[in-house]
């Protein structure tokens, strides 16, 4: 075995041996809106979580524009699940990637999909318990651990980090900065609540205590970075910016003391439809230059960065370039669909060789880490493959060693 794995891959041997790396290879998925089971029924899992995941909620209404969404929002949601599946499965081909990610979970389970009716599947879920199907799941998506989004001003999230719980080790936190940076000075009266002695006006005193905020729940959590999604109208530099203020003159110290990235994604327009609630952001082309900016001027600090925009992405590309603290990772949200999935990585690979994170699963219900990885790994692998074949072409000697380590590289590594 030792000899084969480091004996030169014939071109045709390539891509089957990527395929085989990838499918064995333990991933890290740095960013979810999953929960460790501790957290009770944070942890969406489940047929009608899959059903009624926002995006397939957006994909509802485009089938009957007629569909007033408060009365949607009305149903329990059992019954918005068989409304999905009768509209966008039983009524008409699941094509959409959402849709698909839906069979794709039913399939790796075992389960018949073909069926009008949801009381069959739905009773073999409930036949599951949360901790057994987290085993269930991480044993099928292959995955060693993953990043959760945390937020200790969410009083039903809160409550379980005050009380001693024991942590499951597949679940790492982060501290998410977006409830309590954005639109200042509304999150105030939340922090003066949690003991923090903010006030309105950003003086030094207040930014101080914003620091303690952060510093003492990223210890509290043992978050591995801390994490904020920007509109597209964020910049830096910015003097007339409280979020850009609070970004630079707090997360950005307290990342730098505890030696942890910052994460920055970028591009989201928050609920240009507020009916359709969390499948009511859009996208917006971002200002990469203030990117490069804050990499330039804050050398010691470590971003790892998504942007929402098809563009932005070929944007931050060279600008990572520039920076060696510019860390590009995942295909987020409207990018996470296999014709962008390929392309985006096969521009990557090309721009910055190994130095970036091919993906993220964004997994908001447990299940979907399932499916998410699936379709990743079947985009990826081929256009990785695709590269290594053109260096054997070159006369370099590809082996599944040398495969294996770069694999690890790109989607078994931790934040860092
Ligand atoms: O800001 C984020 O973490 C986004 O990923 C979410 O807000 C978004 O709803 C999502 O889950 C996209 O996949
Ligand atoms: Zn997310």
């Amino acid at each position: 075995m030792e000899k084969t794995i480091n004996t030169p891959l014939l071109p045709d041997q390539i891509a089957p041996v990527v395929e085989r790396e990838l499918s064995t290879l333990p991933i890290v998925d740095i960013h979810t809106h999953t929960f460790d089971p501790a957290f009770g029924p944070l942890l969406l899992w489940g047929l009608d979580e899959l059903l009624t995941y926002h995006y397939l909620v957006a994909e509802l209404f485009r089938a009957r524009p007629d569909l007033k969404p408060e009365s949607f929002w009305s149903l329990p949601k059992p019954r918005q699940a068989d409304l999905v599946w009768h509209e966008l499965f039983r009524l008409r081909s699941p094509l959409s990637e959402a849709c698909r990610g839906v069979l794709t979970v039913l399939n790796r389970l075992g389960l018949n999909p073909d069926t009008d009716r949801l009381e069959t599947l739905r009773t073999w879920f409930r036949s599951q318990t949360p901790r057994q199907y987290t085993d269930t799941v991480f044993r099928l998506a292959n995955i060693r651990k993953v990043y959760m989004t945390n937020d200790p001003l969410d009083p039903t999230e809160r409550v379980v980090w005050e009380q001693h719980f024991d942590r499951d080790p597949r679940f790492e936190a982060v501290l998410r900065l977006d409830s309590a940076l954005m639109k200042w000075p509304e999150p105030v009266s939340t922090l003066r609540t949690l003991g923090y002695d903010v006030e309105e006006a950003l003086t030094g005193k207040t930014l101080a205590e914003i620091r303690r905020y952060l510093s003492e729940w990223i210890d509290r959590m043992d978050a591995r970075y801390a994490a904020i999604s920007l509109p597209p109208t964020f910049h830096y530099p910015d003097t007339d910016s409280a979020l850009t203020l609070l970004y630079t003159r707090c997360v950005l110290p307290v990342c730098r003391e505890k030696q942890i990235p910052a994460a920055l994604m970028i591009g989201v327009k928050k609920q240009v439809n507020p009916a359709l609630r969390l499948a009511g952001d859009s996208l917006g082309r971002s200002d990469v230059d203030t990117v490069e900016a804050l990499a330039r001027d804050f050398p010691d600090c470590r971003f790892w960065v998504t942007m929402l925009s098809r563009e932005n992405m070929h944007e931050l590309c060279v600008a990572a370039r520039k920076f060696a603290n510019l860390v590009p990772f995942g295909c987020w949200w409207f990018l996470n669909n296999p014709s962008l999935i390929e392309e985006i990585t096969a521009m990557r690979l090309e721009l910055l060789g190994l130095s970036f994170v091919p993906q993220h699963s964004d997994a908001r219900v447990l299940d979907q880490l399932i499916y998410k990885w699936d379709h990743s790994r079947r985009i990826i692998g081929p256009v990785l493959a695709r590269k290594y074949h053109d260096l054997a072409t070159a006369g370099w000697p590809v082996t599944a060693t040398a495969i294996r380590r770069d694999l690890a590289a790109l989607l078994a590594r931790d934040p860092a």
